[in-house]
Order: C-alpha cells, then structure tokens, then sequence
C-alpha cells in the first residue's frame, strides 16, 4: 500500500512565510482543508500516517519542502529558509525507518518544492530557495539510484512546482514565463489558463485520479480534455502561505 506522509497544521500557521506581501492564512480553515486533502488520499488507497504539527515552525504542514524520495532511498533537505530548517529532523526519521536517507549538507541548500521526478529523470528548481551546491549534492545521491539531473532556473516564483506540475507521467503544467521550455524537452507542455496563472496546482495519485485546486476550473478542464479525472480540492488557505498540492505530502 502506498503510504503518504503529511504533517498537521502547526497552530503558528498565521505566520507563516508569504513571498509577496500576502494576506496572512486563516488557520481553522486550513485545518479543514487540510483534513479534506487528508481524506482524498485515504480515498486514492494511501496509507495516511500524520506527524504532530510543530508551534515553533509555522511552516511545517508543509512536509514536502523537507524530504525528497528518489527511486529506493530518500534525501533529507536543507531548506533555504533558515528558520525552516528545524521541520526536517522529524520527518527525517520517520523515513529512515522506511528507507535509507541521505542528507544536504552546508552550504547546500534544498528545498523540496523544487524537486519533480518523472520516469527516471529528476528535474530541480535553481530557485532563491535551492543552491547550486545543494543540486549538485541531490545529483550524486540521484545517480546512485541510476537517474539523471536537470537543473532548470526559475523566476517570478517560489519553487519549480509552482510552476511546473506534474499531471500524469509525461505531462507537465507549467506557467508561461517561469522556466526555459526547452529544458523539459521529452515532456507533453500544457500551459496554465491565462487568468489562472499562478493558482493551479495538481497532484497525481496512484488510483489514477487527480487532485486539482478548486481555483483554476478552466485548467482542470484542458486536463479533462486530455482523458484526465481531475478532481478539484480548495485549498485557498495552502494557497495563501505560498502552497499547493503537492507541498503538503511525501508519497512513496
Ligand atoms: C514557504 O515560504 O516556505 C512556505 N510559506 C510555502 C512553502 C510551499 N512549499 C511548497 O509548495 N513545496
């Protein structure tokens, strides 16, 4: 049985980091949110386990930013908000129980919002959040499961996968303007909606469906063009501090 790990809300949410001067998240909301993406995964058929949320990090429902798994091992990260770095040590050990777990180390920098993996090939965010060192150290651990590297720059926002999204296993999402589109070459492009930008995020589960977000309709609707089953979720509150769908769980 797949097994996705996801971590409580932390009662600090309120302040979480918010790039561009955001309005600040309502946390009771974004429990309930968070507890509706809880229940699509339970429903795709993972095995939901949920780490405490921590006070002291306001920012850690937002496990994806601390582990990446790639092929058999996972790669604890280093995240380029220092005051992020102390969410890594738990989730950390959750997965060394599971798995061998390598780490970023200084003056790396990773965070894994940047990090997409699709058949084979890890693709990483050169972002104001991941360093050339830390990509660098994520490409040795990536060859010693016999995968290759692209390092693909990104601007006008936060991570690679806010902009880039992965839909099915060779179909990306990606925001006009954000990334080189040649260096996803291989890969099915379908561009976000032009009144969309910025709010689509997806995430591909292992039933076959989709979870979508409940703001970019027409988006999701190309995607149903294409033979997907995108199933919108509203995460208006994940969305506010910066995330999105993927951003709130580690699937392995
Ligand atoms: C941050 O700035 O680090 C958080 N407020 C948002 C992180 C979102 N992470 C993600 O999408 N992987």
């Amino acid at each position: 049985m797949p097994v996705a790990l996801l971590r409580e809300v932390s009662p600090s949410f309120a302040d979480a980091l918010v790039a561009h001067g955001g309005r600040p998240p309502d946390v009771g909301l974004a429990i309930e949110q968070h507890s509706l993406y809880r229940r699509a995964l339970e429903a795709a058929g993972y095995a939901v386990e949920v780490l405490a949320g921590d006070p002291d990090h306001p920012d850690c429902v937002f496990i994806e930013d601390t582990a990446v798994v790639i092929g058999e091992m996972a790669v604890a990260t280093r995240p380029g908000a220092e005051e992020r770095r102390g969410e890594v040590g738990p989730v950390s050990s959750r997965l060394a129980a599971s798995m061998t777990v390598g780490a970023i180390e200084q003056p790396g920098t990773l965070d894994g919002g940047d990090v997409m993996v699709i058949d084979g090939t890890v693709y990483v965010g050169r972002s104001s959040r991941s360093n050339d060192s830390g990509i660098e150290q994520l490409a040795a651990f990536a060859a010693t499961q016999g995968m290759s590297l692209v390092s693909v720059p990104v601007s006008c926002v936060l991570h690679l996968k806010s902009a880039v999204l992965p839909v099915d296993p060779e179909t990306v999402v990606v925001t006009p303007g954000t990334v080189d589109e040649t260096l996803l070459e291989g890969l099915r492009i379908v561009h976000e909606a032009n009144h969309e930008q910025h709010r689509f995020s997806a995430l591909p589960l292992a039933d076959g469906s989709l979870l979508v977000t409940a703001n970019s309709p027409d988006t999701a609707g190309m995607l149903s063009d294409l033979g997907m089953r995108p199933v919108p979720i509203d995460v208006s509150e994940i969305q506010a501090a910066d995330g999105g769908l993927t951003c709130m769980s580690i699937l392995f």
